[in-house]
């Protein structure tokens, strides 16, 4: 889109102006300075606070834009009460004193996603849940590509969406986190997903109603909806008056699994499009992801033959369900990025044999003992660190033995020992790894480290 339309979209949405308005960013990391390139792009008047004394990534921002007033060490009051409009990154809480003030006062709030919103008139795919997000974004990313499309693909996933701009895409898929979608009011998605809500954020959000209230915001507008009917609390965000597509692993849905002789198929109505057994991702959760990908792309006209080859080809992401190695006989499996128990759940419930877990870190305001039901189902033993070790051990109430360890390498060494031939050691924590890691990453990479140290 040209810079007059968008500049006038930006008026007509949120009376956003360069001439009149004073922008203030809050969170100066990948948000916050995609934001600020956008902005100085179109010309507005903005500055940035963060609270941090020193975030990481000032001074190379300050290299690249060396005039923009940039306010650190606390949220700057002053910049705040002349601001008519707050861009506020994901990770800064909406419940900040400053920013309920400057709201209160008046100033709009606006998100990178409703700038993003503004600046597009090709059709935007959009995904949301609390499992699964980063799996299926990239799955429909390669579908477009199978289809010869150019499509930008980020977001949460990892490029903030207003860096995607001004390549010439022919469409864009977003992973969006609750976080973007409690601010973003302007999203109008051709089409748009909830793939399952589980409990996630807790600490951020009030409850689960309020949680899934925000991922329900990924249905504002008129595209099509995108319905996983396994879910109960996705199933009830349907609203008849929309063009609806559902799926489902476990019933007839527009997209579904059903058996064709020996063998089960992702179906479209009546048509077989794949054998489940060519997804080269193993477990049920990752044929729903399929199902989802399939029903979006279908949402949007992309071929469906050109689909279930890209979903042939898919690799998988990293951290996720990622095999390691196999020594003497014990497979070792990375699932670092299930930082919630829905995932770590869905892990376990893919096996069909019992399992040695290793979980804990930051349960992130969780109630564990949600978790122990899918524990005592598929764990032979858990291997539990980090901070809230003890309030998975106290909600498994010695169902399965438990182990404790205070780092990944003991975590490992101990699974070795518990481990006999045949079984898999699966790391999938449940909680997030900030308590001792870096990142999930980090706590992945640590993990394949020790495990291959067993080779030595
Ligand atoms: N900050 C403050 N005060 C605060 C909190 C943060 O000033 O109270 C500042 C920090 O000092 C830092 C900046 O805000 O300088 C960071 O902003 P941010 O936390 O919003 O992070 P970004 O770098 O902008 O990255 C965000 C997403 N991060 C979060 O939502 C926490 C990234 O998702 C996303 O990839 C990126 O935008 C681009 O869209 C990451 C994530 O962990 C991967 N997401 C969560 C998840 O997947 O569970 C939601
Ligand atoms: P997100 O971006 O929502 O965090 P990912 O695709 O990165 O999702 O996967 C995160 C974790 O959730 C991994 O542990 C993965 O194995 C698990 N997972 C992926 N898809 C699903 C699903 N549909 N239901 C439950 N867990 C899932």
């Amino acid at each position: 889109m040209d810079n007059v339309s968008i500049i006038s979209a930006l008026k007509r949405h949120f009376d956003l102006e360069p001439q009149n308005s004073k922008v203030l960013v809050v969170g100066l990391g990948n948000t916050g300075i995609s934001v600020a390139h956008y902005l100085q792009k179109l010309g507005f008047n903005f500055a940035i606070t963060d609270s941090r004394d020193k975030p990481p990534l000032i001074n190379d921002f300050l290299q690249v834009m060396p005039d923009t007033p940039v306010f650190t060490g606390g949220f700057d009051e002053a910049a705040f009460k002349v601001a008519t409009h707050l861009v506020v990154s994901p990770g800064v809480s909406l419940t900040e004193k400053s920013i309920v003030k400057a709201i209160a006062k008046g100033a709009k709030l606006v998100s990178d996603i409703d700038l993003f919103a503004c600046s597009v008139d090709v059709p935007v795919i959009a995904i949301t849940g609390s499992n699964g997000k980063s799996t299926v974004t990239t799955m429909v990313g390669d579908m477009a590509k199978a289809c010869g499309k150019k499509v930008g693909v980020g977001g949460n996933l990892g490029t903030p969406a207003l860096d995607l701009l001004g390549k010439m895409d022919e469409m864009y898929v977003l992973e969006l986190s609750s976080f973007q979608l409690e601010r973003t009011s302007s999203l109008n998605a051709a089409a748009a997903t909830v793939l399952n809500v589980s409990a996630d954020h807790l600490d951020r959000h009030a409850d689960m109603a309020e949680y899934a209230q925000e991922k329900q915001n990924i249905f504002k507008g008129d595209g099509v909806m995108v319905i996983n009917s396994d879910d109960p609390i996705v199933d009830a965000m349907r609203q008849p008056e929309r063009k609806l597509i559902t799926f489902s692993t476990s019933k007839a849905a527009d997209f579904y699994i059903a058996k064709q002789g020996e063998e089960e198929y992702l179906m479209h109505h009546q048509q077989c499009l794949l054998p489940i057994t060519q997804l080269p991702l193993e477990g049920r959760h990752n044929a729903a992801n399929a199902l989802a990908a399939l029903a979006l792309g279908a949402a949007i006209g992309l071929d469906k033959t050109a689909m279930c080859q890209a979903l042939k080809c898919f690799k998988g992401l990293a951290h996720r369900m990622q095999r390691v190695a196999q020594i003497r006989g014990v497979t070792w499996v990375n699932d670092s990025k299930a930082t919630n128990i829905g995932a770590c759940a869905a892990a376990l419930l893919g096996y069909d044999r019992k399992v040695i877990l290793i979980a804990g870190g930051d349960a992130k305001g969780a109630d564990m003992n949600e978790l122990t039901p899918a524990i005592k189902e598929k764990a032979k033993s858990v291997v539990l660190m980090g901070k809230d070790a003890d309030l998975i051990k106290q909600a498994l109430d010695n169902c399965v033995p438990v182990y404790a360890a205070e780092n990944m390498r003991q975590a490992v060494l101990l699974a070795a020992d518990l481990a006999e031939v045949g079984d898999s050691v699966l790391l999938s924590p449940a909680c997030a790894s900030l308590d001792q890691y870096k990142n999930y990453q980090d706590r992945g990479d640590q993990f394949a480290k020790a495990v291959l140290g067993l080779l030595a």
